[in-house]
Parts: C-alpha cells; sequence; structure tokens
C-alpha cells in the first residue's frame, strides 16, 4: 500500500483520535475509544475514504505503535498523546528506570529552565527510555536537546510515572529543580 496514503492516514487519526474529534462529528469515550464504524461513516463525510483494511494497516505499521485496536475489534483509540478534554486516558502507573530521557529543542531550554517542563497542550509531559529517541522528538522542533530525568529519584519523592500502551513515558511535569544542570548540555 502507498506510503503517503499511510502517512495521510496516521496524521488524520492522530488529529481526530487526539485532539479534534468533534471536526468530524466522532465522539470518543474517557478512555479515548471510538467506533470502528462511526470512525469511517465520519471520515467519509468528511470526503475521506478509509476502510478497515486501511485501519489495519496504519495501526500495525505504525513504528510508535500511535493507535491501538481493541480486542472485539471494534473500537480504536490513540495510546497516548490526547489533548482533547473529553478523554481521561487512564495509564498504568508504574516504577521509572533510574534515568528517562526528554527531547526537545535548543530554543524552548530557557523557557523550560524558567517554568520546568510542562504538558502544553497535551496531558502529560512524554518522557522516553533511550536518549536517541528523545533526540528524534527533540529534532521535530529544531536543534535537538537531550534533558537527562532522574526518574527513580523522582518517584522516590512522590512523583507519578505512567507508561502507555506504546512504551512512552509520561508524567504531569517535571518542576525546573529537577531539570540537569545546565552546564551538563
Ligand atoms: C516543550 C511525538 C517551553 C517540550 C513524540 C516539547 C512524543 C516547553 C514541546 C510525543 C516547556 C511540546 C510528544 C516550557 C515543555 N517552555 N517549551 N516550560 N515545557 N516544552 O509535541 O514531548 O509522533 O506536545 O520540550 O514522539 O515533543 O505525536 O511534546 O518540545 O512521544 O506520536 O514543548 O509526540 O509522538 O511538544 O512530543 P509536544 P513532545 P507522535
Amino acid at each position: 500500500m502507498d506510503k503517503k496514503l499511510l502517512d495521510e492516514t496516521s496524521k488524520f487519526l492522530s488529529y481526530v483520535l487526539r485532539h479534534e474529534p468533534e471536526a468530524i462529528g466522532l465522539e470518543l469515550d474517557s478512555d479515548g475509544w471510538a467506533d470502528i464504524d462511526a470512525l469511517i461513516l465520519c471520515a467519509s463525510r468528511d470526503n475521506r475514504v478509509i476502510d478497515r483494511d486501511l485501519l489495519e494497516k496504519v495501526v500495525n505499521e505504525s513504528e510508535k505503535k500511535r493507535f491501538i485496536i481493541s480486542e472485539s475489534r471494534q473500537l480504536i483509540r490513540a495510546a497516548q498523546g490526547h489533548s482533547t478534554r473529553t478523554v481521561n486516558l487512564q495509564h498504568k502507573q508504574i516504577i521509572p528506570p533510574t534515568l528517562l530521557y526528554h527531547g526537545t529543542a535548543a530554543r524552548f531550554l530557557e523557557s523550560i529552565y524558567e517554568k520546568g517542563l510542562s504538558p502544553g497542550v497535551r496531558h502529560h509531559v512524554h518522557l522516553s527510555e533511550s536518549p536517541e529517541t528523545a533526540h528524534s522528538v527533540g529534532l521535530r522542533y529544531g536543534k535537538p536537546v537531550v534533558l537527562k530525568i532522574e526518574a527513580l529519584r523522582m518517584h522516590e519523592m512522590g512523583f507519578k510515572f505512567y507508561k502507555a500502551e506504546n512504551a512512552v513515558w509520561l508524567i504531569d511535569e517535571v518542576p525546573a529543580e529537577w531539570l540537569p544542570l545546565k552546564t551538563g548540555l
């Protein structure tokens, strides 16, 4: 199948399953699930031809495992990254590894060191297990910088860490005092 079609459909799914379901008249439940038949119908009203075959391919071929289809094969949701307030995904709270990494762009550092890492429009700050992944996340916004976060120590101090179904780590915020010393960047 055409890679361009897969990419476009993936972007469309991110948009409606994470951010603006109402843009196509779709309803998500509080766990973020959308009915697949309803999604296909709403998309077709928006002049987008999506069928189950295409959806399954996007889900299976997403390297980041962005989307999940339910066991019943009737529902689909984004694993993480939501901004829509209608969804309140209960991620699994678990003990993090010693270190986690946040990838960002150099131009954000001044504000980050002033205010700490905040989720912005999303529901959580995103962290990765590997510095390489964090590096590629940072690349999306400019000159990448990888911030090393002492996750286990934060957990011991009472911060809650969650892991999404696609292995992205989530935290509500990282206060500035938990950021690595700027001189070490
Ligand atoms: C930055 C992708 C200024 C933050 C990736 C980031 C990820 C601040 C940007 C997932 C700040 C938000 C999430 C502050 C944080 N001042 N800037 N106080 N606090 N920032 O895209 O983490 O392809 O919402 O560093 O792989 O970049 O969508 O978050 O640069 O897992 O599946 O504000 O998105 O996955 O940007 O990326 P984002 P993110 P998908």
